[in-house]
């Protein structure tokens, strides 16, 4: 299988600590890219050019990191990430998860919005990502377990957590976010987080 990816992304990151922890990584060829160029091995995997993107190994494309995640999840070895479908513990994990894609999202639109040139970027926009990003933290901090649980919503949260610090360090999330921060720090121990630390 081939999974697009490149070592900043927390998108990509999310994918590739599935790919570790569930056992795919000798199967998976990690495709560094870079993905505003919209290379074309990329596109033809995802059409909107964004990473992580799959190609599996009966030539059929995945895109979206919540997908690919689950699928990669459902279909590895030994215990999964998340829950039984449907089950309460299931749509717990589900909801954190979705909350930590949310804190995902905001940074990766203040990134982008920040790559404009200065006259061009709107004060409005980065003022109200940067406040939703706040919020999501304080939301997240009441749904947070404690730091030795692992399934897909905590590991979302831990890369959340450390794109936060990696991309805008004032923001002060650990602050916030205590618990989350706790877990971040226990999740940054796991080798497959080690391994795709964000350059
Ligand atoms: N909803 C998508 C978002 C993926 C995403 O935004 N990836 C970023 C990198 S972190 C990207 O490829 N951005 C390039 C672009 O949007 O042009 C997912 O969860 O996979």
């Amino acid at each position: 299988m081939k999974l697009f990816v490149n070592s900043g992304s927390p998108f990509a990151r999310k994918a590739r600590i599935v790919v570790r922890e569930r056992g795919w990584a000798p199967g998976v060829e990690e495709v560094f890219t870079v993905p505003v160029e919209s290379p074309g091995d990329l596109v033809g995997a995802n059409p909107v050019a964004q990473i992580p993107a799959l190609i599996g190994d009966d030539g059929v494309c995945w895109q979206d990191s919540t997908l690919i995640c689950a699928w990669l999840d459902a279909k590895g070895e030994g215990a999964p990430l998340l829950p039984p479908a449907d089950s309460a513990a299931y749509w717990a994990v589900r909801r954190l998860e979705a909350a930590a894609v949310a804190l995902i999202e905001m940074n990766v639109r203040m990134v982008l919005e920040n790559r404009r040139p200065e006259n061009e970027r709107s004060p409005f926009w980065l003022r109200r990502w940067e406040d939703n990003l706040v919020r999501g933290f304080t939301r997240v901090e009441t749904m947070c377990p404690a730091a030795d649980v692992f399934d897909m919503g905590t590991l979302t949260l831990g890369v959340a957590g450390t794109y936060t610090t990696f991309r805008y360090p004032h923001i002060g999330w650990r602050d916030i976010a205590p618990k989350a921060a706790a877990l971040t720090d226990a999740l940054e121990r796991r080798q497959s987080f080690i391994e795709t630390f964000p350059k």
